[in-house]
C-alpha cells in the first residue's frame, strides 16, 4: 500500500519494512548456508568437555566449548538476533523480523538457539522490571550487536526435586549480606548453556534465624554473573555435565552454588511471577525451534524424493509417499502461522500497540502453541526421518541430530501437561476472558472466508468445532474442578487446532491465495478439531474413568488380567 501526501505517493511503513526485512533475510539465508551450517556441524562433532582439575591438581571446573560454538555467539550478536527485538527499529514488526531470523538460524545453529532463548528471556525480564539502574549494563550486553560485548544468559530453574513444580522443588537459599547483595547456596540440577555469562535464578531468602518460607510465595528472583573479570567462577562448582539424548552441542551442567554473589531483582516472594516473563519468551523460542525442525526435515525429505529412485521411479512419483509428506506439510503450515501470530502479538504488546484483547490472546496462545508444536515437531521429524528409509537412521546424514534435538521441545520449558495446566491458569487468572477473546478472534478470521466458496467446507467444520467447544465449556463448568484438570490436555489441543485452522482459513482467504493455501486450510479442518468435546462425550473426564485410568496402568487388586 502506498501513502499519498501532497499529491506524491510514498511507500507505506509496512512496505518499507517488508522490503528491508526481505533483503536482510535473503542475505542472512546465504550466510547460513555458507558460514553457519558448517559451524553447526562442527559444534555437533565437538561437544563441550568438562575439565575439573588442572595438571597440578587444582580445581578449575572448566567447561571447554569448541571454536565454532564461540563463533556462533559472535554471529548471533552481529546479526542482532536478540538486539533486533529490543531496538524496535521496525516498531511492532521487530519481533516478527527477529522470529523469522531465529527460525532460519535454528536448525543450523548447533544448539546456540538455546542460549539465545534464555538471553532474550533475561532481557525481557530486565525490561519488564522497568530497567533498574543496576541491570542497565547487563541489558546493554544482552542486547548488544557487538560480538566483543555480547553476553548470553542462563535460566537456572530446575533443582533435584524437578523442574515442573518449581514452587516446591526449589531448595536454594539466599542469605543477605551487609552491603545489600545476597549469596546463594544450593544445587541446580539442569543448567542449560552453563557457559553463559550471566543468569537468572530463583532462591528462598533466609531470615535472620535462617528460616525460609516454603511454596511459591517464598521464591524470589536473582541475577548473577557466572564468572568474575578474571573468568573465575562466582563461588560456583560444576559437578558434571549432563549426558543428554540430544542438544549435545550445548553444555548442560549440575552446579553447586556455594555463596554465589547475586542481586535480588524481583520483589521478595514474587520470583515465579517475575521469571514467567522469561518463560513466556523461552516458550516462544521453543515454538520457533519446533516449527524450524519440522520445516527443515520436510525440505530435506522433499529434496530426497527428487533424487531417490525406487521401484522404477523417483520417490516423488509415488503418490503414497507424496501423501505422507503433504500431511506433514499441512501440519507445518498450521504451526508456522501459529508462530507468526504469537510474534505479531508480542510485537504489538512491546510497542504499546496491543489492545487488551491482544494481550489476553497472547497470554493464552503462548502455552497453547508451545505444547502443541512441541508434540507436532516430534511426530513430524520422526515421520520425515522415515522418508529416507534406513539412511534416515544413519548418523552421518545429520538427520538423527535434528530428530534428537527436536525431541526435547516437548519437555523443556514445561512439559505438555504442565503447559496444559498453564492454559487453565490463564483462564482462571483472566476469569475466562482469554476464552471469550479466543472465540471472537476465531470468528472474525473465519468470516473472512465468506467470499471463497472452496473454503465453505472448512468453515463449516470450524463452526461445528466452535459450537462443540462452547458446549464443552458450558458442560464442564457445571462439573467439579477435577474435570477441567483431566480435560486440560485435550482442551489445549482443541484450542491449538481451532486457532491454527482459523489462521489457515484467514491465509487462504486472501485475494492472492493459492490453490495450495486453500487445500491446506481444508485439510487441516478435516482432522478432529475439538478432541475435548469427543472425550467429554465419552465421559473420559468422569471420576470413574479417572479411577479406571489408574487401574489400567497399575491393575486393580487383586490383579487378574494384566496383558
Ligand atoms: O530451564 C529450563 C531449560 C532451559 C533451556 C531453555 C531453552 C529453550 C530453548 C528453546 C529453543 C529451541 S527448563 C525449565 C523448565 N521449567 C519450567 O518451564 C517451569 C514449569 N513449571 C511451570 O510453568 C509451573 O506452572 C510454575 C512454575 C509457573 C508454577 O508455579 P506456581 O508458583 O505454583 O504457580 P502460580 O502460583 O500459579 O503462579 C505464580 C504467579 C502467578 O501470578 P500472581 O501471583 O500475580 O497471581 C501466576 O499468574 O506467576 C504467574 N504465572 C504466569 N504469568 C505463572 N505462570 C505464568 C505465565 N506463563 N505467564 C504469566
Amino acid at each position: 500500500m502506498r501513502l499519498k501526501l501532497r499529491g506524491l505517493s510514498y511507500p507505506s511503513f509496512s512496505d518499507l519494512v517488508l522490503e528491508e526485512v526481505s533483503q536482510d533475510l535473503e542475505r542472512f539465508g546465504n550466510r547460513l548456508l555458507t558460514e553457519v551450517k558448517p559451524l553447526g556441524w562442527e559444534c555437533e562433532l565437538n561437544p563441550p568437555v568438562f575439565r575439573q582439575y588442572d595438571a597440578w591438581g587444582q580445581r578449575v571446573d572448566h567447561i571447554i566449548t569448541c571454536s565454532a560454538w564461540k563463533r556462533m555467539k559472535e554471529i548471533s550478536a552481529e546479526e542482532g538476533l536478540i538486539a533486533e527485538a529490543y531496538e524496535r527499529r521496525y516498531s511492532n514488526w521487530s519481533r516478527v523480523h527477529q522470529a523469522v531470523k531465529l527460525y532460519l538460524f535454528s536448525t543450523t545453529s548447533g544448539g546456540f538457539n538455546c542460549p539465545l532463548a534464555m538471553t532474550d528471556g533475561a532481557a525481557k525480564v530486565i525490561e519488564s522490571l522497568g530497567m533498574p539502574a543496576s541491570l542497565k549494563n547487563a541489558f546493554d550486553h544482552l542486547t548488544s550487536r557487538d560480538p566483543k560485548k555480547f553476553w548470553t544468559s542462563g535460566q537456572w530453574m530446575t533443582e533435584r526435586r524437578g523442574g515442573s513444580d518449581v514452587a516446591n522443588g526449589t531448595e536454594t537459599v539466599a542469605r543477605k549480606q551487609p552491603d545489600g547483595t545476597y549469596r546463594l547456596y544450593g544445587f541446580k540440577w539442569f543448567t542449560s548453556a552453563a557457559d553463559s555469562d550471566v543468569t537468572l535464578t530463583l532462591a528462598r531468602i533466609a531470615d535472620a534465624e535462617g528460616h525460609v518460607k516454603q511454596g511459591s510465595s517464598g521464591l524470589s528472583l536473582f541475577f548473577l554473573k557466572v564468572r568474575d573479570e578474571d573468568k573465575k567462577l562466582n563461588n560456583i562448582r560444576v559437578q558434571r555435565l549432563k549426558d543428554k539424548l540430544g542438544t549435545r552441542q550445548m553444555a548442560t551442567a549440575e552446579l553447586w552454588l556455594d555463596g554465589a554473589e547475586a542481586e535480588l531483582i524481583s520483589a521478595e516472594g514474587r520470583g515465579v511471577a517475575s521469571i514467567s516473563n522469561m518463560l513466556n519468551i523461552t516458550r516462544i523460542h521453543n515454538v520457533i525451534g519446533a516449527v524450524a525442525s519440522m520445516r527443515r526435515m520436510i525440505s530435506l525429505s522433499r529434496e530426497y524424493a527428487l533424487k531417490r529412485v525406487v521401484f522404477g521411479k523417483l520417490l516423488k512419483d509415488h503418490p503414497l509417499h507424496m501423501q505422507t509428506i503433504a500431511r506433514m506439510e499441512v501440519q507445518t503450515r498450521g504451526a508456522f502461522l501459529l508462530l507468526m501470530e504469537i510474534a505479531r502479538l508480542l510485537g504489538l504488546a512491546e510497542t504499546n500497540m496491543a489492545s487488551e484483547q491482544d494481550q489476553l490472546l497472547l497470554r493464552l496462545l503462548v502455552p497453547v502453541a508451545k505444547l502443541y508444536t512441541g508434540k507436532q515437531a516430534s511426530a513430524t521429524v520422526i515421520e520425515a526421518m522415515e522418508c529416507f528409509g534406513g539412511q534416515g537412521y544413519m548418523e552421518d546424514t545429520g538427520l538423527p541430530v535434528i530428530v534428537r534435538d527436536t525431541l526435547v521441545l516437548s519437555i523443556w520449558e514445561g512439559t505438555t501437561n504442565i503447559l496444559s495446566l498453564d492454559v487453565l491458569r490463564s483462564l482462571t487468572k483472566s476469569q475466562g476472558q482469554v476464552i471469550a477473546v479466543f472465540f471472537s478472534t476465531v470468528q472474525k478470521k473465519i468470516e473472512l472466508a465468506s467470499s471463497t466458496a472452496e473454503l465453505e467446507p472448512a468453515v463449516k467444520q470450524m463452526q461445528a468445532a466452535i459450537s462443540r467447544l462452547t458446549q464443552f465449556i458450558q458442560g464442564a463448568g457445571s462439573k467439579e474442578a477435577m474435570t477441567m484438570e483431566l480435560a486440560a490436555r485435550d482442551f489445549s489441543y482443541s484450542l491449538a487446532r481451532i486457532y491454527a485452522g482459523a489462521l489457515l482459513i484467514e491465509h487462504a482467504s486472501r485475494p492472492d491465495a493459492s490453490a495450495e493455501d486453500i487445500s491446506a486450510a481444508r485439510r487441516w479442518c478435516n482432522q478432529e478439531l475439538c478432541p475435548v468435546a469427543t472425550e467429554f462425550k465419552n465421559r473420559s473426564y468422569e471420576a470413574e474413568e479417572s479411577l479406571m485410568d489408574s487401574s489400567l496402568v497399575y491393575g486393580s487388586p487383586p490383579s487378574t488380567s494384566r496383558l
